[in-house]
């Protein structure tokens, strides 16, 4: 008789085909908490951007073609030449100081920059101060530039904290040799994350905040 009969043949069989299917049972499950191909892809790894920030490209001219007044103007030398782009075409009072060109920005803005194109003749020792207002309260000084200038020269100033929420902007000169006149203003910054409301208004204290003296 053989010992090795079919029912312990088969024994043997049913218990190597039970191992075989673990095995592929096992292969095929997922290990708990091992990442999977998809989970990487979605992982939280930085992108090139938010580790190195794009620099802020510079604002257009917002002063560019806006709508200006002037204490006075030549006939031929009207206040839009202050704007308009071109440093060839210049605003001219026509009369010595004080005198003063306005800029109406149509919005409020947080501005950054100014620059001012010199029309002078002749050259020597000027004032200008620049003030703005948002949409209602009073003018306030911005910056004041007291220097010895000449024609073509430009005066640029960039505020570090900025100047917040200013729709309307003066410039007022009062000492120069010379007539009054600008060849170009340009303006730089972005709109104003201000409340109109509080545009132009002194800066208060929240009733919940007591400044410290
Ligand atoms: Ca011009």
């Amino acid at each position: 008789m053989n010992r090795n009969g079919p029912s312990s043949t088969g024994s043997r069989s049913a218990a190597l085909l039970v191992a075989m299917a673990t095995l592929v049972a096992l292969q095929a499950c997922t290990l708990p908490g091992r990442p999977t191909a998809a989970s990487v892809a979605e992982s939280t790894i930085p992108s090139l951007e938010s580790l190195h920030p794009a620099t802020p490209e510079p604002s257009e001219n917002l002063a560019l073609h806006s709508l200006v007044t002037a204490s006075a103007s030549l006939p031929d030398q009207r206040a839009s030449a202050a704007v308009d782009g071109d440093p060839q075409t210049v605003w001219n009072a026509g009369w010595h100081p004080p005198q003063w060109i306005e800029i109406d920005l149509g919005a409020a803005f947080d501005l950054d920059r100014v620059i001012l194109t010199v029309a002078q003749d002749p050259r020597g020792g000027t004032v200008h101060q620049i003030s703005g207002r948002g949409e209602t309260g009073d003018y306030r000084l911005l910056y004041k530039f007291h220097d010895d200038t000449g024609d073509g020269l430009e005066l640029d100033v960039s505020p570090v904290a900025g100047w917040g929420a200013v729709r309307y902007l003066k410039i007022e000169t009062t000492e120069s040799p010379s007539w009054v006149a600008w060849r170009e203003i340009a303006v730089f910054g972005r709109p104003s994350s201000q409340p109109l409301a509080q545009v132009g208004a002194s800066r208060t204290w929240p009733t919940s905040i007591t400044p410290q003296s």
